[in-house]
């Protein structure tokens, strides 16, 4: 079918809006019309150099509506509202420990963008574009998923609104409640207050943490992290920040959770345990240089935790998050700004300036 795409080729965050042909669904799948598709820095990374080739469709954190499935589909039909999130393979080690963000077919079904069955797209001229990017590539009019990275959801909930939920938002909200298990009365220490540090400390308010420390080079970041659920504010700056948050939290915190993949904020996140305490990343640094810890500091029972996709299973978890918003115990929707489609360029822009904590552009009415 001809859908409509931002096609990324020159390795910039400006996409071409070009007209291309879209194969499939192929069995198993689920063709989506999209209303809204989130941005994520995971796309404004893989825009540039590294394992995503070009051309290429980007996008992954689509909501719609299901258009057509193909042979065999169960999980949903045709008008069903769905999220798209993160592609899995269903049968591998983690996968059938129902772990599937750590599934161990995790590139190919998210970044490599080569599926064995061939390239979904063409372009006007005929050639091939890649797309399947977290099997979704919602940068487009329309995307087809695999009926496991599609979730049902609600049809009362507000659809344009849904896509992050898919990433960023399961992201920072699953490392608190899935992955930490946080406690009433648990301490909390938050680094880096974009969607994911956001979402993280408004799952941790539902847990019933005691004391959240948020901690943001951005004085607007730290506001808003103040209104949905910080009890204390740190600006990064020349100071240590882990001696900032044993001021406030003289033990050292239960969790730190670090959003931004910088080495140097990782180790303050690690200074800022408590005995026994757990620090999470949730991203790394796109170089694969490598951390510098304390081994003295971490016998003490501490200990430090990669985390993917807040370590989620979408098909529970995304339906419960969009349940705690529409109870009011949730309000993601403080953290977006809606751009139209063909303004990608300014939401990229706007999300690597920080001027804007979750774009999302709306598609189709
Ligand atoms: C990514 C984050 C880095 C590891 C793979 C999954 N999530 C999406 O943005
Ligand atoms: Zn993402």
């Amino acid at each position: 079918m001809k859908i409509k795409a931002a096609v990324f080729r020159d390795g910039t965050h400006n996409p071409s809006m070009e007209d291309l042909d879209l194969a499939g669904p192929r069995a198993g799948e689920v063709l989506v019309k999209l209303v809204a598709t989130g941005v994520c820095h995971t796309d404004l990374k893989s825009s540039g150099p590294g394992p995503v080739p070009k051309p290429v469709v980007l996008g992954h954190e689509g909501a719609g509506i299901v258009e057509a499935v193909g042979a065999g589909v169960t999980k949903v039909a045709k008008g069903d509202h769905v999220v798209m999130t993160f592609g899995f393979c269903g049968h591998c080690a983690s996968c059938n420990d129902a772990e599937p963000a750590y599934c161990h077919n995790q590139g190919a079904l998210n970044f490599f963008c080569s599926p064995v069955e061939g390239l979904r797209f063409k372009d006007a001229g005929g050639a091939e574009v890649h797309g399947d990017f977290f099997s979704q590539s919602s940068f487009a009019t329309h995307a087809v998923g695999h009926e496991r990275n599609v979730v049902k959801v609600r049809k009362d909930a507000p659809l344009e609104l849904l896509g992050p939920l898919g990433c960023g938002i399961q992201t920072g909200a699953g490392a608190i409640l899935n992955d930490f298990k946080l406690k009433p009365g648990q301490t909390l220490a938050v680094f880096g207050v974009g969607a994911l540090g956001l979402s993280a400390i408004m799952a941790a308010r539902i847990a019933g943490a005691s004391r959240i420390v948020a901690i943001d080079r951005h004085q607007h970041r730290l506001d808003l992290a103040r209104e949905l659920g910080a009890d204390e504010t740190i600006v990064a700056g020349a100071d240590p920040v882990s001696a900032q948050v044993l001021g406030f939290v003289p033990d050292g915190v239960n969790f730190a959770l670090d959003t931004t993949g910088v080495l140097s904020v990782m180790r303050q996140a690690i200074d800022s345990l408590a005995p026994r305490g757990m620090a999470g990343f949730v991203t790394s640094p796109w170089d694969g240089s490598e951390l510098s810890v304390s081994v003295r500091h971490l016998l003490f029972g501490r200990k430090i935790r990669g985390i993917i996709e807040g370590n989620s299973n979408p098909d529970v978890f995304i339906p419960m998050l969009i349940d705690f918003y529409m109870q009011g115990r949730f309000p993601f929707d403080k953290l977006v700004k809606f751009y139209p489609f063909d303004k990608i360029a300014d939401a990229f822009h706007d999300s690597e300036a920080g001027t804007t904590v979750k774009p999302i552009l709306r598609i189709a009415a």
